[in-house]
C-alpha cells in the first residue's frame, strides 16, 4: 500500500529525450541521434513480439502514421489505444448490429429531439460541450431521463433518475422492452421491416417484468413503466451512453441491451433519433477510425478481407497480416508468457490507467524494451527504457481529430514546443527510416491525403472542404456533397433492395459484476470522473484550483454512520487485490451499499489497485465500475 502523499503531484514536461543504461539504472539526458538509435535497436530485437500502445490525444494524421509503423515497419497488427479501457464494446456493440462502428446521430439533433435517454453517462461533468447541446434540447422542451446508481450532476437535470444497482442494466432494459411490447408501443413497421431476431428478443425479456426488475435492479416498478412509455412513445429520441454501460465485464452485452431498445422503438436512423455513445479521449474515435485498433486498417476496413488487403499492401508496399493483432488486454496478458516483449508506448499511461495497476506496472517492468513517447514524463514514462518527448497535438502541431459524432475537424498550432520536444509524426517516421523504412511527409496534410485515397468514408474532406464547412461528419466519400447528419437511413427505405442489411436483436443475459459483495467486502465501488481533473491526472495535476480537491472515498450519511467513519477522515479502503488510504467525503447522491473514488490522482491515493481485471470476453475492456471494497477506521478516536 502507497503512503499517502500530501502534496499533489505536478507533472513538468519531457524537454529532451532520456535513456536508462541498465534495466535498473536511473534515466539520463540523450541527444536525439542517441535516444533514436537506442530504441530502433531494442524495437528490431523484438520483431514478432511488439506491440504499440497510440495516443488517442493525438491527432488522426499521428495515429494514421503509428499504426502503420506497427504493420509495416514491425509487421504486426499488435496496436490499440485507449479505446481498450472504454467504449470498444460500443464499438463492438454498434458493429454487431449496424454493421458499423459509430453513434448514429449528430449533436445538433439532441437539440431537436422529444427525449433524451442518458444511461450510465455524467455528461454535465466528462462530456460539457455535449451537454450544452443537452441543455438545449431540455430548453426546447426535450425530457431527459437519467439511469445511473448515483444522483449525479448529469441526473440533477433530469425529469427523473433511476438510481439502478450497479451492474443491473441488463435487467433494466429488458423490463423497459418488455413492457413497450406488452403495452403494443413498440414500432411494428420498423421491426418488420428493418431488424431480424425479434421472437427471440420478446422470448428473452418476458420474464423481466417490471416487478422482477424492481427487486433486481433497485428501481421502483412504477419508475420503470414510466421511462418505457415516454421512450416508445416518443415522437423522436436519442439514446445516449457511456462507461457506466461499458466498462463492465459484460460491455458489449450492455450495449446490445440499449441498441434492442432502438430497434423496438425505430428510435435510429430518422434525424432527431439513434444511439450515441458518448466517447472518451478527444480523439478516440479518430484513432480507431485511423486503424489504431489490432482488428481494423484505416477507415474501418477488415484486413481479413482480401480485397482490402491488397489495396493497403500495393499501397505500402508491404504484406499484412491476414488475422486481428492482439487488443491491449491480450498484449498485457501476453507480457507473462514472452509473447509480447517490446512496447512502443506513444501517449497512453497504463502504469496508472489499467485495472489492478500493480500488476500492470510488474507486467511492463517484465518487458524487455519499453520505449514511450508523451509529453510528460509519466509513471509510465519512469519504467521505460528510452524517453521520447512529444509536442502537445492540441496546440503544438497540425492536424485533425474526430469528435463523437464522427466529425473531423482541423487542429493547428498556435505554441511553440518546449525545448528539444518534437512532433510524433516526425518522431515515428525518424525511427521507421532507421529500421529501413525512410518515411518524410511535407506535413499533416500529406498524411490526410494518404489516407484519404485508402479511406473511402473520408475520401472527400479535403483540408480545404475541412475549413470550409467547419468540419465534415463521416461518411464522405464524394468530394462534391454532403451526407445526412444520422447514419443507416437506410434502414427505413421500403424497397428492400434499397434497404440493405436489417439490424438483428441481441440476444443477451444479465450476468452480475464478478467481484461479488460479501460480508468482508460490504460495498459495491465504482470509479469516475470529475469535471475539474482529466484521466490519470497528467495533464490537470499541474493547476491549482479550488474545484480540484483530491481524492476522496464518498459514501453516503447512512454508510459513514454504518462504519464508524466521518467526512475528512482517513479511511483504509481494502478490495480483494490491493489497499488504499483515502478520507472520507460523505455524498446524499449515493444509495447505501454503494461507494465513489475516482481515477484521477493516483500518485496520492492509486485507486486502480483496488479494481478488477475482469475483461469482456468481446471487447477486452476491464470491469473498472465494479468492485467489491471495505471501509475502515485508521485510528481509534479518542471516546469513541
Ligand atoms: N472532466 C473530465 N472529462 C472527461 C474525462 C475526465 O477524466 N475528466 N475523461 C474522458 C474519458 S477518457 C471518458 S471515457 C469519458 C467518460 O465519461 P463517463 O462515462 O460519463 O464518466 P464516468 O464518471 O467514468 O462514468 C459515468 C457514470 O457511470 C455510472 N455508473 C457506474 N456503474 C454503473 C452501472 O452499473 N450502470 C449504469 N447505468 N451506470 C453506472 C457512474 O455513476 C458515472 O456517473 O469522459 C471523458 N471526459
Ligand atoms: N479506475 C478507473 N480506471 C480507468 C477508468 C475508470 O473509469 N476508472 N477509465 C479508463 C479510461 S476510459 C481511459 S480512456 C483510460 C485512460 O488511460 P490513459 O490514456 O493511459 O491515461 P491518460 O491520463 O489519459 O494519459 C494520456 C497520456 O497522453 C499524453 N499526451 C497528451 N497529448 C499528447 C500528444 O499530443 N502526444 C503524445 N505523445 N502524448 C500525449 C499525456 O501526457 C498522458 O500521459 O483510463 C482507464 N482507467
Ligand atoms: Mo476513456
Amino acid at each position: 500500500m502507497r503512503k499517502r502523499e500530501r502534496t499533489p503531484t505536478t507533472y513538468t514536461r519531457i524537454t529532451h529525450p532520456l535513456v536508462r543504461d541498465e534495466k535498473d539504472g536511473p534515466l539520463r539526458r540523450a541527444g536525439w541521434d542517441e535516444a533514436l538509435d537506442r530504441a530502433a535497436a531494442q524495437l528490431a530485437a523484438a520483431r514478432g513480439a511488439f506491440g504499440m500502445f497510440s495516443c488517442s490525444r493525438a491527432t488522426n494524421e499521428m495515429n494514421y502514421v503509428a499504426q502503420k509503423f506497427a504493420r509495416v515497419v514491425m509487421g504486426t497488427n499488435n496496436v490499440d489505444s485507449c479505446n481498450r479501457t472504454c467504449h470498444a464494446p460500443s464499438v463492438a456493440g454498434l458493429a454487431a448490429a449496424f454493421g458499423s462502428g459509430g453513434g448514429t446521430s449528430s449533436y445538433e439533433e439532441v437539440e431537436h429531439t422529444d427525449l433524451i435517454l442518458m444511461w450510465g453517462s455524467n455528461a454535465r461533468f466528462a462530456h460539457p460541450i455535449f451537454f450544452q447541446h443537452v441543455l438545449k434540447g431540455i430548453r426546447n422542451g426535450a425530457k431527459m431521463y437519467a439511469v445511473d446508481p448515483r444522483r449525479t450532476s448529469t441526473a440533477e437535470w433530469a425529469e427523473s433518475w433511476l438510481g439502478l444497482n450497479v451492474g443491473t442494466d441488463i435487467p433494466m432494459a429488458h423490463a423497459i422492452g418488455r413492457e413497450i411490447i406488452h403495452a403494443g408501443l413498440y414500432n411494428r413497421t420498423f421491426v418488420e421491416r428493418a431488424t431480424t431476431g425479434f421472437e427471440e428478443y420478446a422470448a428473452e425479456v418476458e420474464p423481466w417484468t417490471p416487478e422482477v426488475a424492481e427487486r433486481v435492479t433497485g428501481v421502483p416498478a412504477a419508475a420503470i413503466t414510466d421511462l418505457a412509455h415516454a421512450f416508445a412513445r416518443a415522437e423522436r429520441a436519442q439514446l445516449c451512453w457511456t462507461l457506466g454501460i461499458t466498462e463492465h465485464h459484460n460491455g458489449t452485452d450492455n450495449v446490445r441491451a440499449l441498441i434492442n431498445l432502438a430497434l423496438l422503438t425505430g428510435h435510429v436512423g430518422r434525424y432527431g433519433s439513434g444511439v450515441q455513445p458518448l466517447r472518451g479521449q478527444n480523439n478516440v474515435q479518430g484513432g480507431g477510425d485511423m486503424g489504431a485498433i489490432p482488428n481494423r486498417l484505416p477507415g474501418f476496413q477488415d484486413m481479413r478481407e482480401e480485397g482490402v488487403r491488397r489495396k493497403f499492401e500495393t499501397a505500402w508496399n508491404t504484406v499484412i497480416q491476414p488475422r486481428h493483432g492482439m487488443t491491449l488486454t491480450e498484449m498485457f496478458e501476453a507480457m507473462d508468457s514472452g509473447g509480447l516483449r517490446a512496447v512502443y508506448c506513444i501517449g497512453e499511461n497504463p502504469a496508472q490507467s489499467e485495472a489492478d495497476s500493480e500488476q500492470a506496472v510488474e507486467r511492463l517492468r517484465r518487458l524487455d524494451s519499453l520505449v514511450v513517447q508523451d509529453i510528460f514524463l509519466t509513471r509510465t514514462a519512469e519504467l521505460a527504457d528510452v524517453v521520447l518527448p512529444a509536442t502537445a497535438a492540441w496546440c503544438e502541431t497540425d492536424g485533425t481529430t474526430t469528435n463523437s459524432e464522427r466529425r473531423v475537424q482541423l487542429v493547428r498550432k498556435a505554441l511553440a514546443p518546449p525545448g528539444e520536444a518534437r512532433d510524433d509524426i516526425d518522431i515515428i517516421c525518424d525511427l521507421a527510416s532507421r529500421l529501413g523504412h525512410p518515411w518524410r511527409f511535407a506535413g499533416a496534410e500529406a498524411v490526410w491525403d494518404e489516407l484519404r485515397a485508402l479511406s473511402p468514408q473520408h475520401h472527400g474532406m479535403t483540408y480545404g472542404r475541412l475549413r470550409e464547412h467547419h468540419g465534415i461528419q463521416w461518411p464522405c466519400p464524394d468530394l462534391d456533397r454532403l451526407e445526412p447528419s444520422y447514419l443507416h437511413g437506410r434502414l427505413w427505405e421500403e424497397d428492400p433492395a434499397l434497404r440493405g442489411r436489417r439490424a438483428p436483436f441481441g440476444i443477451v443475459r444479465h450476468d452480475p459484476p464478478v467481484d461479488a459483495t460479501t460480508e468482508d467486502f460490504p460495498l459495491r465501488l465504482t470509479t469516475g470522473r470529475r469535471l475539474d481533473s482529466y484521466n490519470t491526472g497528467v495533464q490537470s495535476g499541474s493547476f491549482a484550483s479550488p474545484l480540484r480537491r483530491g481524492e476522496y472515498v464518498e459514501l453516503c450519511p447512512e454508510d459513514a454512520e454504518r462504519y464508524g467513519v466521518v467526512a475528512g477522515e482517513e479511511v483504509r479502503v481494502t478490495s480483494r487485490r490491493g489497499a488504499v488510504v483515502a478520507p472520507v467525503w460523505i455524498d446524499p447522491g449515493l444509495r447505501p451499499g454503494l461507494a465513489f473514488m475516482t481515477m484521477h490522482f493516483p500518485d496520492e491515493v492509486d485507486t486502480n489497485q483496488l479494481t478488477i481485471e475482469a475483461n469482456d470476453p468481446i471487447a477486452g475492456t476491464a470491469e473498472f465500475k465494479a468492485s467489491a471494497v471495505r471501509v475502515e477506521r485508521l485510528h481509534e478516536r479518542a471516546g469513541g
